[in-house]
């Protein structure tokens, strides 16, 4: 019986430069996503002399940032952090979806792994328990993913078995 192809990327397989958007609102929550991206990179041999870091002020900030970075052509992905925490204003809708939509088009417009760590919660306490407390690390997990991205790009630019 035929099977079909299968591509998968592994996060085991990347290497690379990476870039790391991050938004200084609610900086100790992001601060945390900051070293758990770290964590992962560092954990899958990436060394520091190919990661940089870029801090903007919000997360409103981020897509353009990450979409002049990535249209460098210098990085295999970029991965983006922040912390949009909802207060008494509807803010929070906005930056949350402006946030989410920049990303998403700074990946697409590209052709380069955006990957999207921003946080968006109702509280502190529930953005601090997914930055390293009890529900993980969304940092390291977008690290993470662009590796695996990363891996995946590169398959796809090869012929198929
Ligand atoms: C203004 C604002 C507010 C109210 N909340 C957040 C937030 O929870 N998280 C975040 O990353 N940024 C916030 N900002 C700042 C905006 O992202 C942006 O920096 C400013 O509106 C300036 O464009």
């Amino acid at each position: 019986m035929s099977m079909p192809t299968v591509i998968e990327g592994a996060a085991s397989q990347a290497n690379g430069r990476y870039a790391i958007v991050a938004a200084k609102f609610n900086r100790e929550v992001v601060d945390k996503l900051l070293e758990g991206a770290l964590s992962a990179l560092r954990q899958h041999k990436i060394k520091d002399e190919n990661i940089i870091v870029v801090w903007v002020p919000g997360s409103f900030e981020i897509p353009l940032a990450a979409q002049r970075l990535a249209d460098t052509g210098e990085f295999s992905a970029v991965i983006c952090l922040g912390a949009v925490i909802r207060g008494e204003t509807d803010h929070y809708e906005h930056i949350c979806e402006a946030a989410a939509l920049g990303v998403l088009d700074a990946g697409l417009s590209t052709g380069i792994p955006v990957l999207f760590g921003i946080l968006t919660c109702q509280t502190e306490e529930l953005a601090l328990a997914r930055a390293g407390g009890a529900a993980g690390n969304k940092g390291y997990d977008a690290a993470l993913a662009a590796l695996e991205m990363t891996s995946l790009m590169e398959k796809l630019h090869q012929p198929a078995p």
